[in-house]
């Protein structure tokens, strides 16, 4: 079924915006894509007719803000398919998800033990597991990839030890849009070690039905702010078994059981992880935002955007001297290409920008890659389910532009 774009798109004022006197053509949905009207109409309703703290008081407000909130958790237990809604923990993002994960294991990982994560991870997959190896003397491994951008599972299987406590690959690289193989990277985990398995889904829960009892990953961290939600919103999945052998991360309000000078006993699952006061707008948001994906259908976003991704690939593989970085390996929602006669990807972008498309120019957060290629960063246009084949038959015409103007 082909989707009524007009439709969609009508649910998004600010594409009717115009950028440098040009209608805005958005492309930079990997960086944050653009939120619907039944989005902002949840987090205004929230804050003009029930605004209050959750989880606190038993005034009427209070309890209709708690009731909405824990009704959104439960909405995203759906999304992700996870058994109870208390293994989804809200946190402001996937950095935050990830932090969370590394610090409150910190006392499961010892001098020698091992750390495995890929060559494809965002800087949020990289720093926070350093910092627990410096906390700790445990190591960093890394699984390599190949010029496709493809990681190599032969080696990663030689990396796997007894003194692996974890591994920390991404569903979808967000520089290339690769899918990673998450489902054998967990089997190869569960055959060889007795490690905790996180994937950084911050890339793939806009794109790709997640299934997290199917994958039987431990964890699952994703952003709410690139699935149509607000920012600062940000979902944890954790397997409740092994959530309860984490340590607390932050504390404070919410996360106790009887706190007293001389010991504090904490709260059960999830809000052992929540201390303090949530974004309870964003998180019923949220919410929202899964109801929108829901009611377009995840498979039709998908096959819109791949339909996208294979015509951009097609069009932009007609520039000469354009290359695209992972264009061979299986990818979602995401094409990363350079000029070849054209040493800086944001000039490119520059000129972009000039003609009212937004896309992201750089390393995207993902060094590592960039020193792979041996470049300082590419153009990258990433897809939400608003974009259309026009935009990328304009985002190939200005690509030649500025091709002729660079050279
Ligand atoms: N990538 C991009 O333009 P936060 O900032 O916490 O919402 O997400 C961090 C993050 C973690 N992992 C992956 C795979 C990501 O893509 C991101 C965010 C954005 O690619 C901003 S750098």
């Amino acid at each position: 079924m082909a989707l009524d774009l007009q439709h969609i798109r009508s649910q998004f004022p600010i594409l009717e915006e115009k950028v440098n006197g040009k209608p805005l053509i958005y492309l930079d949905n990997g960086a944050t894509n653009q939120k619907p009207l039944s989005v902002l109409k949840a987090w205004d309703e929230y804050y003009l007719t029930y605004n209050a703290n959750v989880h606190r008081g038993i005034h009427t407000l209070s309890q209709v803000a708690t009731e909405a909130m824990e009704e959104s958790r439960r909405k995203i237990q759906a999304f992700i398919n996870a058994r109870h809604d208390y293994e989804v923990v809200f946190t402001k993002g996937t950095t935050e998800g990830l932090n969370l994960i590394a610090y409150a294991a910190n006392h499961l990982v010892s001098e020698g033990d091992e750390v495995i994560i890929s060559y494809l991870e965002h800087h949020s997959n990289i720093v926070p597991w350093q910092l627990l190896c410096e906390r700790t003397g445990a190591q960093l491994k890394v699984i390599p990839m190949d010029d496709d951008g493809v990681l190599n599972l032969d080696v990663f299987e030689k990396l796997l030890t007894d003194k692996t406590r974890i591994v920390s690959v991404n569903h979808v690289s967000n520089a290339l849009g690769i899918i990673n193989p998450v489902e054998e990277i967990i089997k190869l985990t569960r055959g060889k070690s007795d490690a905790m398995v996180v994937i950084d889904g911050a890339q793939s829960a806009p794109h790709l039905p997640v299934d997290v009892q199917a994958l039987d990953c431990d964890f699952y961290v994703f952003s709410g702010h690139k699935m149509y939600a607000p920012m600062g919103t940000g979902i944890l999945y954790g397997k409740e078994s092994v959530l309860n052998t984490l340590q607390p991360f932050h504390g404070g309000g919410e996360m106790i059981d009887v706190c007293s000078f001389e010991q504090t006993t904490y709260a059960g699952l999830p809000f052992r992880f929540e201390a303090g006061t949530p974004n309870v707008g964003g998180n019923i948001a949220l919410g929202a935002a899964v109801d929108f994906m829901n009611e377009i259908g995840r498979d039709n976003i998908r096959k819109h955007e791949d339909e996208l991704l294979k015509y951009a690939d097609k069009k932009l593989s007609e520039i000469d001297g354009l290359r695209i970085y992972g264009k061979n390996a299986a990818r979602a929602g995401v094409v990363s290409f350079n000029l070849e006669s054209v040493g800086i990807a944001s000039d490119v972008g520059m000129i972009l920008d000039k003609m009212g498309i937004a896309v992201r120019t750089g390393h995207h957060c993902t060094q590592p890659i960039m020193k792979y290629f041996d470049i300082a960063g590419t153009v990258r246009a990433s897809f939400a389910v608003y974009n259309t084949f026009d935009e990328i038959d304009k985002l190939v015409e200005a690509v030649q532009k500025a091709q002729k103007m660079l050279s």
